[in-house]
Order: C-alpha cells, then sequence, then structure tokens
C-alpha cells in the first residue's frame, strides 16, 4: 500500500509545481500581436515530421532542429510528402506576409508556420517556447498566433573593447538573442582599453592594440590612486572568427553591426601607431575606463588608416551600416595642435566641433561611396550631421529628437533606460561591481522608443531601440549574463511589441519565470529578479505579517529578520512570517533565493517599519 501512495503524492507534487507551465498555457516574450487559445495540443513525438515548402523553409527547418536538438536533444526528419502529424514551414505563400512576420497555427494534427523567411524563423521561435514537456511528451497547445514587430530596429550592443569575449560566448548570445527575436547585434569593436579585429594591412592592432598590461581594480572611484591588477589581458577575433559570428547570425536572423571608433576612443590604436595621435604620446593601452583626451589626428594618414580598415571591415561584415563611434571626443588635442587648426583654416571651419563634423562626413561620404551607410552617437549632431548619417541617441533622447526633426534616422539606446552595464539595485553593496546607476528591469520594460515630442511623420524615422552592454566592469562570461538577463527580455518587448499589448505584471509574473527557467536549462547565467515583498494584518492573530513571493514558483526562501546574514542555514520561508514583537525597534528582512536548479540568488535586504 506504501508503495503505491509515494508515486501518486510525487506525482501530484509535480503537477502543482509544473502548474503554471500547463500545457494550455501561452508564454511567449516577447509577447506577440494576437493570440487566439483552442483546445486540446498537437504532440511532438519522434514520427512527427517538418514540411519545409520552399528553399528558405529548408534552411528555417534545419535551424528548428538546431535549436530542438540544443533544448531536448533530438532532430526531427524534414521529410516533404506526409500530411499528418506535421510541422510545416511554408515560406511560399502567395500574399506574402511582411518582413519578420508570420502565421503560426497549432491544431491536434498539425502546425503550420507561415511568412517569408524571417517571419517563419520567428514563428519557430514562437513554437519552441510553446512547448511543454510532460514527463517525456512534447506537446503544443492548440493556438492562432497572428505576429508582426512594432520596430524594425531591435538591437543589443556589446563592448568587447574594454574585455574580450570569445566567439562561443558571443553565439551563446546570439542564440538567446534570436529566441526574443532581437535582430541586430551591434559589436562595439574597438575603444581605449582595446582593439579586437584582425587587419591584415595593419598588423600591430592585434599583436600591440588587442592587449592592456593592467587593468585597475574595483571602480573607478574605489582607489584613488589607483591600484592595478598587473594582469596582461585582451584578445582579438581573425577574420574568419568575424566572419564565422555574421554568418551564425543571419542565420538566426540577426544582421552584425561593426562599430569602428573614432575619432576618439583610440587610445589604443595610438598604442601602436602614435603617428596617427597629435604628438602627445607615448600611448598606452588603457588599463582602466573613461573618457580619455587621446585622439587621432586629422591628418591625410589617417583617413588613409581608416578607409583601409573600414575596407577590411566591409568586406567581413555585409551590414548595410557601420557604425563609427564619434562618442565622447575632448577637443583639447585639436585645439593645442597647430596642425589641427590648420586644417580648421584650410577647411574654413568655425572650430574644433566642426572639424569634428568635418571628419565623420569625409568618413560618410567613403562609407556611401562603398554602399554603406553611417550610424555615430549622438554627438555627430554637434557641428552638423552629416547628411545621410543615423543616429544613436544614447544622452537622452535629446539628440534622437533632433536628428528626426532633421529628417535623419534614429535608434533610441538612452542612458537612462537602455544602459544595462548600470546595476540592478539600488543597494550597490548587494550587487556586483558595476559602473553605477540604477536600472531596474520594470523600468527598460516600460520604456517606448517614440518620443511624444515628434509628429507621427517624424516617428517614422525611429527606426527603433537598443540596449548597450558596456564592459569595463565585466570581465566574465557569467557577469556579462548577469547583466544581460533578465532585462534584455524586457528590451526584446519593448523592440517587438505594440505599446498597449504591454503589460509588466503580465510579463514578470507570468511569463518570465518560464524564461528563466529556460535560460538555466540552457545554462546561461542571469539575475533572480527580487521576490514580492508585501507587509499585511494577520486576521486571524491582529498582528503584522511579511509575505514572500518569489518570481519563480518552485524557488526556496531563506531568511532572517534579527539582522545576520541569509544563507542555507537560515529559516526556510514556507509561509508568511510572523512580525516579532520589537517594541517598535526598525527590522531588516534579509532573504536569498535558491531556484529549484539550485541558483542562488545574492542576498535582498528590506527594511521592515
Ligand atoms: C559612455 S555611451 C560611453 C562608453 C562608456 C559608457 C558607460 C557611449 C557612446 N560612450 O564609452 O562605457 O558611457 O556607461
Amino acid at each position: 500500500m506504501k508503495k503505491r501512495i509515494i508515486p501518486v503524492l510525487c506525482l501530484l507534487l509535480l503537477n502543482s509545481i509544473t502548474f503554471a507551465q500547463q500545457a494550455n498555457e501561452v508564454s511567449i516574450i516577447p509577447k506577440p500581436a494576437s493570440v487566439e487559445k483552442g483546445i486540446g495540443a498537437f504532440i511532438i513525438s519522434k514520427h512527427t515530421n517538418i514540411l519545409a515548402k520552399g528553399a528558405d523553409a529548408e534552411k528555417v527547418a534545419s535551424m528548428f532542429n538546431y535549436f530542438l536538438n540544443k533544448k531536448y536533444g533530438f532532430v526531427l526528419k524534414i521529410n516533404n510528402t506526409v500530411t499528418t502529424n506535421v510541422i510545416v514551414l511554408n515560406t511560399t505563400l502567395r500574399i506574402k506576409l511582411p518582413y519578420e512576420a508570420y502565421q503560426l497555427k497549432v491544431t491536434n494534427h498539425s502546425i503550420n508556420i507561415s511568412g517569408e523567411r524571417s517571419g517563419v524563423f520567428y514563428g519557430v521561435q514562437s513554437l519552441l517556447q510553446l512547448i511543454h514537456e510532460n514527463g517525456r511528451q512534447l506537446s503544443v497547445p492548440v493556438v492562432t498566433i497572428d505576429d508582426a514587430p512594432n520596430f524594425a530596429y531591435r538591437g543589443l550592443m556589446l563592448d568587447v573593447g574594454r574585455h574580450f569575449f570569445d566567439i562561443d560566448e558571443i553565439k551563446k548570445i546570439l542564440d538567446v538573442m534570436a529566441s526574443l527575436k532581437l535582430n541586430r547585434f551591434h559589436w562595439h569593436l574597438t575603444d581605449d582599453q582595446g582593439w579586437r579585429l584582425e587587419i591584415k594591412k595593419y598588423p600591430k592592432l592585434t599583436s600591440i592594440s588587442a592587449w592592456r598590461d593592467s587593468s585597475i581594480i574595483g571602480g573607478y572611484g574605489d582607489f584613488k590612486p589607483f591600484i592595478y591588477d598587473g594582469q596582461r589581458s585582451g584578445g582579438f577575433y581573425t577574420q574568419d572568427q568575424a566572419r564565422e559570428v555574421v554568418k551564425y547570425a543571419a542565420e538566426r536572423n540577426i544582421v552584425v553591426i561593426p562599430e569602428i571608433e573614432m575619432p576618439g576612443h583610440s587610445t589604443a590604436v595610438l598604442a601602436a601607431y602614435p603617428e596617427l595621435g597629435n604628438g602627445t604620446g607615448p600611448y598606452k593601452v588603457a588599463g582602466y575606463g573613461g573618457v580619455f583626451y587621446t585622439i587621432y589626428n586629422p591628418g591625410e594618414p589617417t583617413f588613409k588608416f581608416l578607409e583601409d580598415v573600414l575596407t577590411e571591415v566591409m568586406a567581413i561584415f555585409p551590414s548595410k551600416y557601420i557604425h563609427i563611434g564619434g562618442d565622447e571626443v575632448p577637443k583639447d588635442e585639436w585645439k593645442n595642435s597647430p596642425f589641427a587648426q590648420l586644417v580648421i583654416k584650410d577647411n574654413h571651419l568655425k572650430n574644433e566641433e566642426e572639424l569634428q563634423s568635418w571628419f565623420i562626413s569625409r568618413i560618410e561620404k567613403f562609407l556611401n561611396k562603398n554602399g554603406r551607410n553611417l550610424i555615430g552617437w549622438d554627438e555627430i549632431l554637434e557641428g552638423g550631421l552629416s547628411p545621410n548619417a543615423t543616429v544613436m541617441s544614447w544622452r537622452g533622447e535629446q539628440g534622437g529628437i533632433d536628428a528626426a526633426k532633421q529628417g535623419h534616422d534614429v535608434i533610441m539606446s538612452p542612458g537612462g533606460y537602455m544602459y544595462i552595464d548600470h546595476a540592478q539595485a539600488k543597494d550597490h553593496t548587494t550587487e556586483p561591481l558595476a559602473i553605477g546607476g540604477f536600472l531596474p528591469l520594470d523600468v527598460v520594460y516600460n520604456y517606448s522608443p517614440r518620443p511624444a515630442a515628434l509628429t507621427p511623420d517624424q516617428q517614422k524615422h525611429i527606426l527603433g531601440v537598443q540596449a548597450n552592454m558596456w564592459t569595463e566592469y565585466i570581465a566574465t562570461d557569467n557577469k556579462l549574463e548577469y547583466m544581460l538577463f533578465p532585462r534584455v527580455a524586457a528590451l526584446a518587448e519593448v523592440g517587438w511589441t505594440k505599446s498597449e499589448n504591454k503589460d509588466y505584471k503580465n510579463f514578470s509574473e507570468n511569463r518570465l519565470p518560464i524564461f528563466l527557467k529556460n535560460l538555466e536549462r540552457s545554462g546561461v547565467n542571469y539575475r533572480i529578479p527580487e521576490a514580492d515583498v508585501v507587509i499585511n494584518n494577520d486576521a486571524q492573530t491582529g498582528r503584522k505579517t511579511i509575505a514572500i513571493t518569489p518570481f519563480i514558483a518552485d524557488s526556496k526562501i531563506y531568511y532572517t529578520v534579527d539582522g545576520h546574514k541569509a544563507d542555507n542555514t537560515a529559516n526556510l520561508y514556507t509561509s508568511p512570517i510572523l512580525i516579532p514583537y520589537t517594541n517598535g525597534r526598525p527590522l531588516t528582512l534579509k532573504y536569498i533565493i535558491v531556484t529549484a536548479g539550485n541558483r542562488v540568488s545574492n542576498e535582498f535586504i528590506v527594511d521592515i517599519k
């Protein structure tokens, strides 16, 4: 008898644990435009086939198998004759859907996804998120989804100049980006602290500029004077590796936009080619972050160098856009340089701002001549915008607003909403070292990239949105992923989902937990969000209670209220905590969250008043 009760109990327990993921649940990030739920489910078995209609569909079918295999360890047969128990990928619709839009129809007998290649790929990503695992069975709820993006440009920038991340890590991030329907990977390849791309014509860029001999420990303000670790670090991508990343991204509907910084943030180049500076050397690859005075001189050899570099860059990256930086350029060196002053005079420029603008316009002409468009940070507005430039607005939205009013395209990436290098808690002592600031998940989520200050016509210039990951304080893959997730999931919904369909509560409470479980399963690190902590009056005892609800329902909470550290030796939370008699003295709740997969959160600290 006893023997039978235990499995039944286990089943019941399992059942309640997986409650949030019941077979009829539709949990997709970013939230689709329209979802109509039906009754029943399609069961994916080993006998299920993929039917690919169209050459593009065949390519998507193999990507579908890539993701299936990664998550569940099997692939489906691609078979063009079957009619039942089939997943149809169709890129041959006569009435074409717009780019990236798709229709996904799940019945009890078949699944149909149609659109153009990009759309079918995204339909597959939605399907992957719809799959529920019940024991060894995979089921997909009956549903009809019609979906299309709100913005064409949905980007993530990664700074590999400050710290180098290898291509395996880049690919890992590209996989998550694809699942979130993000389609632009802005690769910040050069900075004062490192040059990361092999350039055949200038080998010293990788033998010298790619390496710093030391880095400061702690944050910029932690030790004055700085304390250095004395560790050489750096790295670079070969052109073959960069091409591999471009291909890998393209298979996932992601365009890689390379950034080559100029005329500032270029100290690492000057360390190898000091003749491109303003005579203020010797230069050294920087060992700390910040804004550096050492910039390129505006001479012909500099343009020759940059055009040579960009020529190799364009041969690797087919992207229509090439990012040329342009941010944070102190003009002091140009003010003090007789040569730079001569260039100003010869070209009838008013000042150093106009010299920068002249500099960028020359580069723009070169890119345009080669069929490419220039993107720059919003400082490129100063001294006049190059005629065809697209502006990435980071110092708030104003740069973007000004540029759109002048008829230029804009990507919104304002610091207050999209700088995911900022800390994820107000109390920095509970977080790993970050650059500072405070950018919680809900602030990212609630950002809307179409400023009300623009007319509907001007708003058409807002191509989309991007979050930026600057890495001066991020040296490990684990920390990079911790800073990226879950905020990048919020970014995805900002870029894809129409404002009227956005709802933070639904995102964070219903869908995010499932997304985080999937991340955990694919070995991606993330920050475990704070639990919901609510103080209530207990009707029975008349005493106050603290209720703690973690985002991920089957996690454990360990807590203290006596001021001591919360770790796995602390009290296990099972039901609301009765607040002790304090005679008016303040108490502090400390708790940690441990997920079912044994990931441990930071210690969270809440004052109880
Ligand atoms: C500003 S945003 C920078 C970066 C820093 C970042 C730190 C921008 C175009 N430039 O060089 O890493 O702030 O948040």
